[in-house]
């Protein structure tokens, strides 16, 4: 499948022949050519990777240059609109916005399903992850990595009670990342220990050998702690079991990424507990990869709060290292999956992490003071519980002893963590012993196989196994009638096949719309105003996202969403045409070889001068920057005084502004300068530039002037159209 960067996703294409579609590759992907010295644009990078192919630079380049320097890690983005058809469109915006790690959240409950599921059904805060709906997404990955010329690295969790079914079909389906540990399965799933323990094994091995990354499940802990800071000891406890037990099962060291969060979160001092941490994590583990997930535990639905608590995790990065950056939307403490905020957080992190390359090369961390002794801290913290748990005779007794996310900073114990039984759990006593004569013919698989003599290797007993031919593959399509993606997509179809357009959030034309709003009252007056403005505003379906109360009687700000019932026909609106403009290079070039003077005011009884100064003056990027001369005759100026200024200065053109357009009186006023220079035999020699916010081009030629210029036009589409216009002539 093709996909091409002015045409959407065409999402029926994408699920045609789906039965035969075959992943391009297997394997985790880390950028290329990492940490060489780069040129980019008019700057020197020291850690970046390379380039992409189709990108969507951060806002500020616009002044830089247009330039995307890629960082040199991984960058996740997580999905959870609970459509496998949305989330796809999301992942392809995600990748243009510098994304290399497509993470897709599972629908709530799907721990407990006790085997593979088939079809497209919709899942609850992410979606039900079965083959069809892994397939058509690596589908369109496959193509998403073609079309911005980086391989993005898919991911989904191989945990729960179907953990190695999962793992199998993810490793047919050319999954390049998952979660795995069996200490998530058995502290927040409550899945029976031995099973999942034993499970683990088995789906350890098929990641192995399919060249999955593993993140494992440590940051549960901080997120599950009612104090995250207090289970830092545990939380190195935890990368090191699920680490040590992965790597003795065959996972490479270089695929196994430890998941860790920073603790804490601003108003905590949160530098100087979580920079300790990070150290200490990464003297520790030297070996493993490190995937920097992220703070969430203290965020709240505030954006701006959200957003300033990332990037100080980024510094963390920066000053540590990062083999993987993850993000997370900035709002989600309001759990809506807005798919702009996933970019918010993907800009986030390669704005900080641009704007902080090479800070390692000129700051050294300091372990002589409080961190030397922090780290160290941490470290025998750490040691003293894991030798405790040997000491209380193994991991099981320990969780059954309530080790675990208990609120005490080790060695103090509180007696709130969370204790599992041996014996007890979803899917306890299922595990047996194996046979002696214990016959599994297949080739990947954990433990006791006992292959008999005449095959060379066990899964020769049936002709080879999925993993060696996949055409043994069995492909289910769908099995529910009506909870299905063909059956989604036909109540959406007008808007993929007709020019109307509906605002969206989470899924294909829901309608969502959020509006901002502030009340002049007290939290909770405003909550419920803020629900009767937006029903008063005609949406539907009024809920408050977010709330900030600014002072308890003066003031506070609401955020809404609701939805619109009407729509929009792209062919009806009225779009006036796009005037392209000269490079600022050759604007500058044309004018320092030939220079050119205007005369500028405001026209008539017009005292608004503000948009026109914007245009004028070098602060705000106006036409001085370029080089162009101007007289600033003021405001109000008669049309008389503007023309014989001109013709007294020997100016190249007229510029006014004019806003006011009570009895047309800005159509009347362009007119008569025209006029005027007719009159005066200058008009072949003078242009007339006309701006304002009710101008346009239409309206100001029609009025005799050369061009006009409506709201929010920059400094460089009037240079460059004067030197256009001077070139023409
Ligand atoms: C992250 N923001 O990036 P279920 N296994 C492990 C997990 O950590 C998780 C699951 C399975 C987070 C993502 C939290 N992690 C969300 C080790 C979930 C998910 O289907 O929800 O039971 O499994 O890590």
């Amino acid at each position: 499948m093709k996909i091409e960067p002015n045409k959407k996703i065409d999402l029926r294409e994408l699920l045609k022949d789906l039965d035969k579609y075959t992943p391009k590759r297997r394997g985790w992907h880390w950028r290329d050519n990492r940490n060489v010295k780069r040129q980019v644009g008019d700057f020197e990078f020291f850690e970046t990777s390379d380039g992409l192919k189709n990108s969507m630079p951060l806002p500020g380049a616009r002044g830089l240059g247009g330039i995307d320097p890629q960082p040199d890690c991984v960058v996740t983005t997580e999905i959870a609109s609970g459509r496998f058809e949305d989330d796809i469109r999301r992942m392809r915006m995600a990748a243009w916005n510098g994304a290399d790690h497509i993470m897709v959240i599972r629908t709530a409950g799907q721990s407990h399903y006790d085997s593979l599921i088939e079809g497209t059904p919709q899942g609850i805060g992410g979606i039900t992850i079965t083959r069809k709906q892994v397939r058509a997404t690596r589908k369109a990955i496959d193509a998403i990595e073609e079309e911005v010329g980086r391989p993005i690295n898919f991911h989904s969790y191989i945990s729960g009670v179907a953990g190695p079914d999962i793992a199998v079909m993810f490793a047919e389906e050319g999954i390049n990342g998952a979660h795995q540990d069996p200490q998530y399965n058995v502290l927040y799933r409550n899945i029976n220990m031995v099973r999942s323990f034993v499970d683990a094994c088995e789906a350890k091995k098929v990641m192995a050998w399919a060249d999955i990354l593993q993140i494992d499940g440590a940051h549960n802990a901080n997120a599950t702690a009612m104090k995250a800071w207090k289970v830092m000891p545990e939380l190195m406890v935890q990368h090191a079991i699920n680490s040590i037990f992965s790597e003795k099962v065959g996972v490479k060291p270089e695929n196994i990424a430890l998941s860790t969060v920073p603790p804490t979160a601003p108003p905590a001092p949160s530098m100087r507990l979580d920079l300790p941490y990070a150290v200490a994590l990464r003297d520790f583990f030297k070996k493993y990869k490190m995937r920097a997930q992220q703070h969430t535990k203290y965020m709240e639905s505030d954006m701006r709060e959200a957003t300033v608590t990332h990037t100080l995790n980024l510094v963390l990065s920066r000053l540590t290292s990062a083999d993987i950056q993850s993000t997370i939307t900035p709002d989600e403490g309001r759990n809506v999956p807005w798919h702009y905020n996933n970019i918010a957080a993907i800009d986030t992190t390669r704005q900080a992490l641009n704007g902080m390359d090479g800070l390692r090369e000129m700051v050294t961390l300091n372990r002589d003071g409080i961190l030397g002794t922090e780290i160290r801290e941490l470290k025998e913290r750490a040691i003293l519980f894991m030798e405790e748990i040997l000491a209380s005779g193994g991991y099981f007794n320990a969780v059954q002893e309530g080790f675990f996310i208990d609120s005490g900073y080790y060695p103090e114990r509180n007696g709130d963590g969370i204790p599992r039984m041996i014996d007890d759990g979803v899917g306890a006593g299922m595990i047996f012993e194996r046979d002696e004569d214990y016959f599994a013919p297949v080739s990947v698989h954990y433990g006791y196989n006992n292959v008999p003599k005449q095959f060379k290797n066990p899964s020769e007993a049936i002709g080879g196994d999925t993993f060696e031919d996949r055409s043994k593959i069995i492909y289910i399509d769908e099995l529910d009638e009506f909870d299905n993606v063909n059956t989604r997509l036909s109540e959406v179809a007008k808007y993929f096949d007709s020019p109307l357009l509906k605002p969206e959030v989470e899924w294909a034309a829901d309608g969502i719309v959020t509006t901002t709003i502030f009340l002049t009252c007290d939290e909770r007056t405003a909550e419920f105003a803020a629900i009767k403005c937006g029903e008063k505003m005609g949406l539907e379906d009024v809920t408050v996202v977010h709330k900030r109360c600014i002072h308890p009687s003066e003031g506070t700000l609401v955020e809404i969403k609701g939805k619109v019932t009407f729509e929009i026909d792209k062919n009806e609106l009225v779009i006036p045409e796009k005037i392209p403009t000269l490079s600022e290079e050759e604007i500058r070039a044309d004018l320092a070889a030939t220079p050119f003077k205007i005369v500028a005011g405001t026209v008539g009884n017009d005292e608004h001068s503000v948009g026109l100064k914007e245009t004028l003056d070098i602060k705000h990027g106006g036409i001085e920057k370029y080089g162009i001369k101007y007289t600033y005759l003021g405001t109000s100026v008669p049309v008389e005084k503007m023309v014989d200024a001109a013709i007294e200065e020997n100016a190249d053109a007229i510029l006014v502004s004019t806003i006011i357009t009570h009895d047309d009186i800005h159509t009347k006023n362009m007119q008569k300068i025209h006029d005027l220079c007719v009159e005066k035999g200058v008009r072949d020699k003078v242009f007339l530039v006309a701006g304002g916010t009710q101008v346009t081009n239409e309206i100001a030629k029609e009025a005799g002037m050369d061009a006009g210029f409506g709201r929010g036009t920059k400094g460089i589409e009037v240079a460059s159209f004067l030197v256009k216009a001077r070139r023409e002539r």
